[in-house]
């Protein structure tokens, strides 16, 4: 499952993000509870609704994700060893930004500045890195000295071009290296390698603009860099819709002239940072939706069902979701030619629904 940490500076609102969105769409694990700091929330996705209507099955199955609240500062957090730990875990960090003014919550630095809260946050996660880097190579210099070894000297050179870019103050998550070469450093789980989606916490007065995300972005000194997205919320308002039914919650996004609410595009982005994409099986009277990388094969998606249809693997009948949808159903799918016959290493895409035939 996918884990996403929320972190920041002091008292910008990770907390009241975290109850919203897990309170909105909670699992009951954990969700809701004030003293609770990890969440596992259903992924709202109008597809899978959709195609519930069109199956009508006996139970309806989301993807999930995990939210985990850190608390105070994610720069205390990353100094401290121990917290580090928590860090190290999660797949995309959220970094909430504090864009609102509130006299009545002071900010820990006394202004108000995006900007220099998102640099500072780097700059530690760099730091942080940096410092592990350091020690590992020490160790390194020593070993090599004792014995040589092709592998120590890979991973020497591998380190070696790591700190060569934390030194620039360059986070790791922009330095492109070869494959095999990210595989071997990703046991360290570097903090600066990490997806980075950047939540702006937009006051009241700015909720309608949560949508225009690109000009707060700009405004704060976002650029377009791998790996990272931005998204706007606003922590308040969705404190008060968490509060909602469905209908409500409509009713409210739309008197703020918004759409949706901040759960689906923060998910979203961060499905989108880590190159996740959706599929969809709707057998044994579920309809369920299914979380893989971009770039599974159908034996492999299989595998992610349950390893009997990944060994017992024949083929995958697969219709993209629009199709199914505009056909109303799967006979009339079949009937129009929009369901294909897939072998294992088709590479399926995002919104597919799949039916795995396999032998017993
Ligand atoms: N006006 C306004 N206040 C907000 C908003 N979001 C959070 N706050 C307030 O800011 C204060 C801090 O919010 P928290 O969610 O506890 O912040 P936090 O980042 O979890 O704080 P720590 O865990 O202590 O670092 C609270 O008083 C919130 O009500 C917002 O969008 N607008
Ligand atoms: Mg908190």
């Amino acid at each position: 499952m996918l884990k996403i940490g929320i972190v920041g500076l002091a008292q910008v609102g990770k907390t009241t993000l975290f109850r919203a969105l897990t309170h909105a769409h909670g699992t009951g694990l954990g969700s809701g509870r004030p003293e609770a700091h990890v969440g596992i929330v259903h992924v709202p996705d109008p597809r899978l609704d959709r195609l519930a209507a069109i199956v009508h099955p006996q139970r309806k199955v989301y993807a999930s994700v995990e939210y985990v609240d850190t608390p105070g500062s994610v720069i205390d957090l990353a100094r401290t060893g121990a917290q580090t730990a928590a860090l190290r875990e999660m797949d995309v960090l959220a970094h909430v930004v504090r864009v609102f003014e509130d006299k009545a919550v002071p900010h820990p630095s006394g202004t108000v500045e995006p900007r220099r809260d998102i640099e500072n946050v780097e700059l530690e996660l760099v730091l942080s890195d940096l410092g592990s880097v350091e020690k590992r190579l020490e160790r390194l210099d020593k070993d090599l000295k004792k014995q040589k070894s092709p592998a120590l000297e890979k991973e020497h050179h591998v380190l070696g071009l790591c700190k060569q870019a934390l030194e620039k103050q360059t986070p790791l998550r922009e330095v492109s290296l070869a494959p095999e070469d990210e595989r071997m450093i990703r046991g360290f789980t570097f903090l600066s390698s990490k997806p980075m989606l950047y939540a702006l916490n937009l006051g009241e007065r700015d909720a309608a603009k949560t949508d225009a995300v690109e000009q707060f972005a700009a405004e704060v000194g976002l650029k377009q860099r791998p790996k990272t997205a931005a998204t706007a919320v606003c922590g308040k308002i969705e404190a008060e819709l968490a509060e909602l039914n469905d209908e409500e919650a409509t009713e409210f996004l739309a008197s703020y002239g918004l759409k949706e609410s901040a759960l689906a595009r923060v998910v979203r982005s961060s499905y989108h940072l880590l190159g996740m994409i959706s599929f969809f099986t709707t057998d044994g009277g579920e309809c369920r939706a299914w979380t893989i990388r971009a770039g599974t094969t159908a034996v492999e998606a299989a595998g992610e069902v349950h390893t009997d249809l990944q060994r017992g693997f024949i083929r995958a009948e697969v219709v993209r979701f629009e199709d199914l949808s505009s056909a109303g159903g799967m006979a009339e799918a079949r009937h129009q030619g929009t369901v294909k016959i897939e072998g294992k290493e088709y590479v399926l895409q995002d919104g597919e629904v799949v039916h795995f035939r396999h032998s017993a």
